[in-house]
């Protein structure tokens, strides 16, 4: 990786926990942050129980890092001031910090729920405008634009990734097409601060599932190569949903229960 020094929020998360155990041997030194309380550090580790909505926290959090892999804020959907304060206000307090603080690179945990009012039967590519779901997709495409900008103007760059349902295995209809192993997120999280030059790319986060709604040839140069599939899963979840209905939302758009 090209980044010695790398923060992590959202460490207490589920897809946080999976990334600290990962990035701890593979980086110098790593500040994993949540509002929640984290144990059993690394021995390059700093564990550090913050508030993202809290400037004064982010301008403490970025200091000496040269990159962040942002999975905190809130993870569903939420009335607008809670998505607001966390996820759009406090998503810009960490960027203004990151930039005063010369931090050079973010991986911004985005999600299918930023283009969620896709019909299920569209393929998209990454340049599609965003059709947010929900406040929570809504903040999610403003965290892409935020990131763009920072990029535009202030040469921060950023990997958007557009995580489908990350789990540990798929349970619905739709998580055949939308599911990322934890294996896959890994490896997007270890391309995106890999490559020498990103500006803001977008990439959508699925595994190789072999149906799918979305197309990542505009960001082949993440070199991300998924290993896993939903595939696998495929006969027993169509067991148990035999004749799934498209007047139901939820099997008729990418973002699912969230577009309800
Ligand atoms: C997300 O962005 C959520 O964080 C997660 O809880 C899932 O609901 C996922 O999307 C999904 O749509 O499957």
């Amino acid at each position: 990786m090209l980044y010695d020094r790398i923060l992590l929020t959202g460490a207490a998360g589920l897809l946080g926990t999976e990334l600290r155990k990962r990035l701890a041997p593979k980086v110098k030194f790593l500040r994993s942050t949540d509002i929640a309380a984290m144990s059993d550090a690394a021995p390059n580790e700093e564990l550090v129980t913050a508030d993202l909505g809290d400037l004064a926290a982010a301008e403490a959090l970025v200091k000496d890092i040269d990159a962040i892999v942002h999975f905190g804020g809130l993870s569903k959907d939420a009335d607008f001031a809670s998505i607001c304060r966390v996820n759009i206000v406090g998503f810009q307090s960490l960027y203004e910090a990151a930039r005063l603080a010369g931090v050079k690179r973010v991986v911004f945990s985005s999600s299918v729920h930023a283009i969620g009012f896709y019909d299920q039967m569209q393929i998209i590519g990454t340049d599609v405008p965003a059709r947010p779901d929900s406040n929570y997709g809504v903040a999610k495409a403003f965290g892409e634009n935020l990131a763009q900008l920072y990029w535009d103007k202030h040469g921060l760059e950023t990997v958007s990734v557009r995580i489908g349902s990350c789990e540990p295995k798929p349970s619905t209809r739709r998580h055949l097409l939308t599911w990322l192993s934890f294996e896959d997120m890994w490896q997007l999280v270890e391309r995106s601060l890999s490559v020498p030059r990103v500006g803001h790319t977008i990439i959508y986060g699925a595994s190789n599932n072999s149906a799918t709604f979305w197309d990542n040839r505009l960001a082949s140069h993440i070199g991300y190569r998924p290993k896993d599939s939903a595939d696998a899963w495929q006969a027993e979840i169509h067991t148990a949903d035999p004749h799934p209905g498209r007047e139901d939302i939820v099997n008729r758009l990418q973002g699912g229960i969230f577009a309800k």
